[in-house]
């Protein structure tokens, strides 16, 4: 078992970490992550804006978690309390080339801006959960955000923008820097010796890929909660 749990901060992503893709987190894994709590501090770190993460994770998401890091740490909870938040710059030439890609923009919100990223959605943000799944079958065969992020990085090499692929439907939109990682630099300040950091998204491209690999943390990719849930129990209750 982990020793020193005070000094330890296990770190999560949301989607396909603690929860199912855009889903809410089970009774047994909020049971589960308080158990956790009284061994090590946990914070969650989700691409995802504050609302989302608040829908997924409980309205009382704050008290639950030591730490909670909506838009990547961008916006930033500790101990209950708002701790600061991180704006977007202005990004008018990037929004003029990605509109043209949208057919549905109308149906939906193909671009959801956010605090500190801009959310790229193809099939729209209020898609239903069947067009979800359908539209995230047919990515996996023809790769289109993949493609489609290959465009814009062509376009836009140097401009200082980063496109990161987080969830099902979309891809995530912001200056370079401003990753997962942008977190590490808030809970630096507290000292801990180690840092653990779960997440499904690990691959290069993957939006957990920069703080999974970062020396600072300890990473651990995961296919799912149970699978989650099971390295927990192993590192922190044995
Ligand atoms: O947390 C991962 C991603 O969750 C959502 O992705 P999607 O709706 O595509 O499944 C978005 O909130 C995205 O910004 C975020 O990175």
């Amino acid at each position: 078992m982990e020793g020193d749990g005070g000094q330890v901060l296990c770190l999560f992503d949301v989607d396909g970490t603690l929860t199912g893709p855009r889903q809410k987190m089970t009774p047994e894994m909020a049971d589960f992550l308080q158990a956790l709590r009284k061994k090590v501090k946990v914070g969650v770190v989700g691409g995802s804006d504050f609302e989302k993460i608040q829908e997924q994770l409980g309205e009382d998401v704050v008290e639950k978690f030591d730490y909670v890091f909506p838009e990547n740490g961008l916006v930033a909870y500790k101990d209950g309390k708002f701790v600061s938040k991180q704006g977007l710059l202005n990004k008018d030439p990037f929004i003029k080339r990605i509109l043209p890609y949208s057919e549905r923009e109308i149906m939906g919100t193909f671009i959801e801006f956010r605090n500190g990223m801009l959310n790229v959605c193809p099939v729209g943000r209020s898609c239903s959960q069947n067009e979800r799944i359908e539209f995230y079958e047919l990515d996996k065969r023809e790769h289109i955000r993949e493609k489609f992020v290959a465009d814009l990085k062509r376009d836009f090499a140097g401009k200082g923008l980063t496109f990161s692929i987080g969830g099902q439907i979309s891809f995530d939109v912001f200056p370079d820097g401003w990753d997962k990682r942008y977190c590490l630099g808030i809970v630096s300040k507290d000292g801990f010796k180690k840092i653990y950091f779960f997440g499904d998204k690990t691959m290069p491209g993957g939006n957990d890929y920069e703080i999974y690999t970062d020396p600072r943390t300890i990473g651990h990719s995961v296919t799912s909660p149970e699978q989650t849930r099971q390295i927990c129990e192993e590192l922190f209750f044995n």
